[in-house]
């Protein structure tokens, strides 16, 4: 059976990590229709806890938001480190038009995260992978036909040099390396061409030690119909399966604009990985659909806007890491950034809390302004038109704003007071706004 996870956005080289029971995807992002992978610009991250109900958190990082690079924010990977969590990610370097891997971090796994610059000592950083056996932590990168891995220093802001070891001498692999360990091996997964002909096919080795030396094993996903060209990916056992992610051209039908896979794999006995066959017609398809749950209180990191209020930590029974307070004044409001690869119809909610008095607020997505319904047309009336936010006594409760169609591209999700408040009188408190997919 095959999944494809969260077709409303174009997104590539998934890299699958399971954080506190919780599977995570770290995701590059395809400008929707665009016909290059030069114009790739920013991350993903989505979660689940049941592999059917998947958040897209959004954005977490973008190339505005790393003074060193200037383009192609090509493929990435996550993991936590000392209580932290960290991105290695590439883009060009402004100075020397080269690959180089950056490092970013968050105290959260959904990010958003903020860049610590590129990693010292890695030349042609492309497609980093970060890998973490108990107290060595690793990184694999490889492009244009080579891969390579080190031992990070323990601030993981450089590699140990001595320990660099070029595994193309083993095996012939193309680039998007990923490691993860089976019984008491290690597994290198890799696209790889056959003969140099192309589209890459997934490839795997493995060794005994995450250096090496690596023994090629095969192909365990071969050439199919809709494949983007390129197919960069990751292994992960979640929840007693184990799962292999990456990437096709099933959705859009273009290797630009691809859509993330998610296929159980099996091993056999000698630890080979069964391959999988990929074909629409036979192979029982599922789409999974995602909603994006966008942050209130992360929104300045993520391509939104605060507008004159305050981001609060106070309690626990918030969503993210903290919920947006003080929207008493009719300038006030929050923004959030949604990115929308399928044009389609959206359903836009809110979660939030208020007081004993209903609220009135203007929510706008793209170019569209809700209403509830609840305004005449008189003028006097009119600055007071919006959407009606009935009061919760101070408890959270999700309330559904309405749809809207949504083209492909960035869209502002915005909410702002229709007025401002006596003073005295608090507006509302919000902790998340949800877009979903509904046709
Ligand atoms: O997503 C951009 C590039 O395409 C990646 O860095 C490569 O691995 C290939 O998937």
């Amino acid at each position: 059976m095959t999944n494809i996870v969260a077709p409303s956005i174009f997104a590539a080289d998934p890299a699958a990590h399971v954080f506190d029971g919780r599977l995570y995807l770290y995701v590059s992002y395809d400008e929707p229709f665009t016909n290059t992978h030069d114009s790739m610009a920013c991350y993903h991250a989505l979660s689940t806890d049941d592999l059917v109900n998947w958040i897209d958190h959004g954005r977490i990082l973008h190339l505005e938001n790393v003074p060193w690079a200037i383009s192609h924010m090509w493929a990435i990977d996550a993991n936590k480190w000392k209580g932290k969590y960290y991105l290695t990610f590439c883009a060009f370097d402004e100075k020397t038009s080269t690959f180089r891997t950056g490092l970013a971090i968050s105290d959260r796994p959904e990010g958003p995260f903020t860049d610590l610059g590129p990693v010292e000592g890695v030349d042609w950083g492309q497609d980093p992978s970060f890998y973490v056996e108990g107290d060595r932590a690793f990184l694999i990168w490889g492009g244009r036909g080579q891969i390579l891995i080190a031992e990070f220093n323990d601030d993981l802001r450089s590699i140990k040099r001595e320990t660099i070891r070029n595994l193309s001498e083993d095996i012939a692999g193309y680039e998007g390396p990923f490691l993860h360990k089976y019984r008491d091996d290690y597994y290198l997964t890799y696209p790889a061409l056959d003969n140099n002909k192309w589209p890459q096919r997934m490839s795997y080795a493995t060794a005994k030690d995450p250096l090496g030396p690596y023994t090629y094993r095969g192909i365990f996903i071969p050439e199919y119909e809709g494949n983007s060209g390129t197919i960069h990916g990751s292994v992960v056992e979640f929840q007693g399966k184990w799962l292999a992610f990456y990437h096709s051209a099933w959705v859009s039908g273009l290797a630009t604009s691809r859509s993330l896979m998610m296929s159980e794999i099996t091993y056999t006995e000698d630890g080979s990985i069964t391959p999988i066959q990929l074909d629409k017609k036979v192979d029982g398809v599922i789409t999974i659909n995602s909603r994006q749950i966008l942050d209130v209180s992360v929104a300045p990191k993520a391509g939104g806007r605060l507008f004159g209020v305050e981001v609060s930590t106070d309690g626990s029974d918030f969503t993210g890491a903290g919920f947006v307070t003080g929207l008493t004044r009719q300038e006030f409001g929050v923004s959030v950034l949604s990115q929308i690869g399928l044009p389609g119809k959206y359903e836009i909610a809110l979660r939030y809390r208020g007081t004993n008095k209903p609220w009135n607020g203007r929510v706008v997505a793209g170019k569209h302004l809700f209403y509830d319904g609840n305004q005449n047309q008189d003028y006097d009336q009119y600055i007071n038109r919006g959407t009606i936010f009935p009061p919760t006594d101070g408890h959270w409760r999700e309330l559904v704003i309405g749809e809207v169609d949504l083209p492909s591209g960035d869209h502002q999700i915005r909410i702002s007071a229709s007025h401002t408040l006596d003073s005295g009188v608090s507006g509302i408190e919000i902790d998340y706004i949800s877009v979903r997919q509904i046709g």
